[in-house]
């Protein structure tokens, strides 16, 4: 059963200091049976008998003596834990335990688990120092009390004596103050046992091995990074300590603390020193960081922000277009302009180093009425993409010409395009947003870095509002017609044009006097209506008087009013103004999709089923649109498809996201046909041929075919089906004194045509007969 959306909880980062290479043995504390060790039985889902711990130990505030080791990755608190199939954290019961790789292990077919409780001096010694290394806040700390758990090449149950192994070891610290968790992980190799899905010679697939700790509530929990992923084989790689396969963390607080550790989501893009001096993205595959010399532009500047440094503009200016097109400007300029045609909205005007190119096009269209034109399509070229976010569309774009399901995110996150409100928005690691909500409103914000470097209709960007109506030659323009026909794109549409030049909108006075009501467009503007506290910050006129415009162009069209009204709704609220409840449901009611509703403030960033924590980071302030239910997320379609054919996720009722192989049917490929990805059928059996030889047939065997005759290469052994063509491929016979140029030729039958290859030239093709 497929839900359309899910509960989220799960945390999703990734840790910065990747090196590759793992020191296997190193990271590992002393074990085994020459340490005096204790073992667990060996057994599919044993555990150790309970052990009283000689101290308390502290985890999420609550004080432990009872805990057991148990065989499949789980220290537990008070509670034997024998489940072999892992769940992501919190767990809706109340066993609290510390997982270093919970799945299922099978010690009884091959390996080890290993455990004891030591004061040791040199455990001690060697706890202490690790640490205080870690930890540079506790310079004094000393451990008191250790307790060492290793799984020694434990192989899966379902596996075999040759099956993959895993070693892995948590380590306990204690000072009786403070409490330490660290994992050690060895060589991982295997992720799932075949009772949960595993592959019975890998280990590998099914539902995969979590790592973290449950608190016993659902408040208190901490997933590792790629929990619940293929990810996790890789996890001996990954490390918030600067210690590839180790992990560290004082488990004694409310919350987890993950050392000194500094997570980055994919995809983020940080700098490194405190001079910015270097540009880090995170990546999203193999947990790596790339990072490439780049100082912070004009007008940003270097800042910590929780511990890393970013390069930060100083400001952001926004350009607006809405309405039967009002264009308001990067500098605050506004003008009507009812081209149809494709327009340049803005790119930078030259190359500057460190700064990345983009462009913003927009296409108009007239809705019925030759006066006024309407927003199409907005379309963003940026890192060599083209994405298009067409007229009317909810939860898709299309990306390089194919149809693509949001969320959508490319180039390792540095373009990201996803549902925020009642718009599409489309966000670039360097500060680019644009945003359009389908219907006639459109934003392009740029941070200052760009500044007095913008090209089009949105203005130059120079602070200066009275030269933002120039042509490409620098030159004023005498008339928006001027204007928007020099920042004319190219455009299939012959029929466009650049709109009326004079008496574009027609009204009397008298009905302009009623579109200024405070009931009509006056809304926009009254001093003790919803968007007071917005007047201080964006002007009302410009959006009242385009207000009016539109009306007198709509007569009485209420869906222009509230489109009109929203413009400065989305305007306030793009630069964090707090706005009141304007709609209602008998003026300008916003329809929600089934198990959302509409909120005046939503998250710009909401959670969807590919990225359930961007709300968390979402640095955009909230937008008004539809809100999903308590339980569910966004996803692009109603099923939590995505848009690819080889993984289909789908949430499920426990807010778990579980992605399945879809793959194409046997016979079938995954490829585009009219911009939409989906099966068809594969065209990929390959047959090679020389002049004496067929090298591989269709089936992969070796034939030698005699010079003396002409073959069929390929010919339909059945009747021709009635909606099928014919096809047939012959070879034609050898002649020996045609000189060593002349190749057999090939002659391809398709339907009514025949092509012919080969003879004494072969790059003349004869089809039926014509050369
Ligand atoms: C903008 O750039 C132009 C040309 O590079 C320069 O002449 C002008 O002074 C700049 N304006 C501002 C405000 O920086
Ligand atoms: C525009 O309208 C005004 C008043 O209605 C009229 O006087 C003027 O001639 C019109 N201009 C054009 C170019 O139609
Ligand atoms: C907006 O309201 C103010 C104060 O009531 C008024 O002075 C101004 O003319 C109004 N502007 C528009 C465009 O209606
Ligand atoms: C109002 O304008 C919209 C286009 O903005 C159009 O789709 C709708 O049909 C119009 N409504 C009326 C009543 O004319
Ligand atoms: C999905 O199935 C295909 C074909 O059966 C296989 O080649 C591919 O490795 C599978 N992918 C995953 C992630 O299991
Ligand atoms: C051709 O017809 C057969 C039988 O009617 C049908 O099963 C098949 O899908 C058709 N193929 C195409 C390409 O339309
Ligand atoms: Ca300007």
């Amino acid at each position: 059963m497929v839900r359309p959306g899910c509960p989220v909880i799960l945390l999703h980062l990734f840790s910065i200091f990747i090196q590759s290479g793992a020191h296997t043995r190193e990271i590992l504390y002393p074990y085994g049976p020459n340490h005096r060790d204790l073992e667990t039985p060996k057994m599919d889902d044993g555990s150790s008998p309970e052990i009283t711990l000689s101290t308390n130990f502290v985890f999420f505030n609550a004080p432990y003596r009872i805990i057991y080791i148990n065989n499949n990755g789980v220290i537990s608190f008070n509670v034997q834990v024998s489940q072999f199939t892992p769940e992501a954290f919190p767990l809706s019961d109340s066993r609290s335990f510390i997982a270093p790789l919970w799945a299922d292990v099978h010690n009884g077919i091959r390996g080890d688990v290993y455990y004891r409780e030591t004061t040791e001096p040199e455990i001690l010694e060697r706890a202490t120092q690790d640490i205080r290394r870690y930890f540079k806040n506790m310079p004094t700390f000393t451990a008191t009390w250790a307790f060492i758990t290793t799984w020694h090449q434990v192989t899966f149950y379902g596996g075999s004596q040759t099956t993959p192994v895993n070693t892995f070891q948590t380590v306990l610290i204690a000072d009786g103050v403070a409490f330490f968790t660290m994992f050690n992980y060895g060589e991982i190799s295997w992720s799932t046992g075949t009772a949960s899905g595993g592959d019975p010679l890998t280990g590998l697939g099914g539902t995969t091995a979590q790592a973290g700790f449950n608190g016993g509530d659902i408040g208190h929990f901490f997933n590792l990074p790629g929990s619940r992923s293929n990810d996790m084989v890789n996890i001996e790689q990954t490390t918030n300590v600067n210690t590839p396969g180790r992990w560290l963390f004082r488990v004694d607080t409310e919350l987890i603390n993950p050392a000194n550790g500094r997570f980055y989501r994919r995809g983020e893009v940080f700098w490194l020193s405190d001079q910015c001096s270097q540009r880090c993205r995170c990546l999203d595959i193999d947990n790596e960081v790339q990072c490439q010399e780049a100082p912070c532009g004009q007008l940003e500047t270097c800042e910590l922000q929780e511990g890393a440094f970013y390069c930060q503009p100083t400001r952001t200016s926004t350009c607006v277009v809405f309405g039967d097109p009002h264009y308001h400007t990067f500098d605050g300029f506004l003008y009507h302009f009812q081209g149809t045609c494709s327009y340049l909205l803005a790119r930078p005007c030259w190359e500057v180093t460190g700064l990345p190119f983009f462009s913003v096009e927009a296409k108009n269209e007239d809705r019925g009425m030759a006066s006024v034109s309407w927003l199409r399509d907005v379309t963003v070229e940026v890192y060599g993409h083209r994405v298009m976010l067409p007229k009317g569309s909810v939860g898709a774009v299309q990306v390089d010409g194919l149809m693509k399901t949001l969320p959508v995110q490319l180039e390792l996150g540095a373009i990201k395009v996803y549902q925020s409100g009642v718009a599409i928005a489309l966000e670039t690691d360097f500060g680019l947003l644009v945003t359009y909500d389908g219907q006639h409103y459109a934003s392009i914000s740029l941070p200052s870095s760009y500044f007095n470097n913008t090209c089009g209709l949105c203005g130059n960007y120079n602070d200066d509002p009275a030269d933002d109506p120039v042509l490409p030659d620098g030159s004023l323009a005498e008339s928006v017609v001027e204007l928007g026909g020099s920042w004319r794109a190219e455009d299939t549409d012959w029929r466009c044009t650049d709109g009326c030049a004079q008496n574009c909108s027609v009204c009397d006075p008298v009905t302009e006097a009623f579109y200024f009501r405070p009931d009509y467009c006056g809304l926009i503007n009254k001093t003790d209506g919803p968007f007071r506290d917005c007047r201080a910050v964006v002007d009302p006129t410009a959006f009242v008087y385009s207000c009016v415009y539109d009306m007198c162009s709509n007569r009485d069209n209420i869906t222009t009013l509230c489109q009109a009204i929203q413009a400065y709704a989305l305007a306030c609220q793009a630069l964090g103004v707090t706005i009141r409840s304007w709609r209602s449901r008998t003026f300008c009611a916003l329809t929600c999709p089934e198990n959302s509703i509409y909120q005046v403030c939503t998250s710009a960033c909401p959670a969807s089923c590919s990225d359930l924590t961007s709300p968390l980071y979402c640095v955009h302030p909230c937008t008004e649109g539809c809100q999903c239910d308590p339980g569910h997320v966004l996803s692009g379609s109603a099923s939590g498809e995505e848009g690819e054919c080889t993984l289909r996720c789908t949430c499920g009722p426990n807010g778990e996201v579980s992605c399945f192989n879809s793959s194409c049917k046997e016979g079938e490929v995954c490829v585009a046909e009219v911009g939409l990805l989906g099966c068809y059928p594969r065209r990929e059996g390959v047959c090679s041929i020389t002049q004496n030889s067929v090298t591989t047939s269709f089936d992969g065997t070796f034939l030698l075919f005699p010079d003396d005759s002409s073959y069929y290469l390929l010919k339909l052994c059945s009747p021709v089906p009635a909606n099928g063509s014919m096809v047939e491929v012959k070879m034609g016979r050898r002649f020996v004194n045609k000189g060593p140029t002349w190749k057999r030729p090939v002659v391809v039958t398709v339907a009514n045509m025949e092509a012919q290859m080969g003879g004494s030239d072969f790059d003349i093709v004869k089809v039926n007969g014509d050369q």
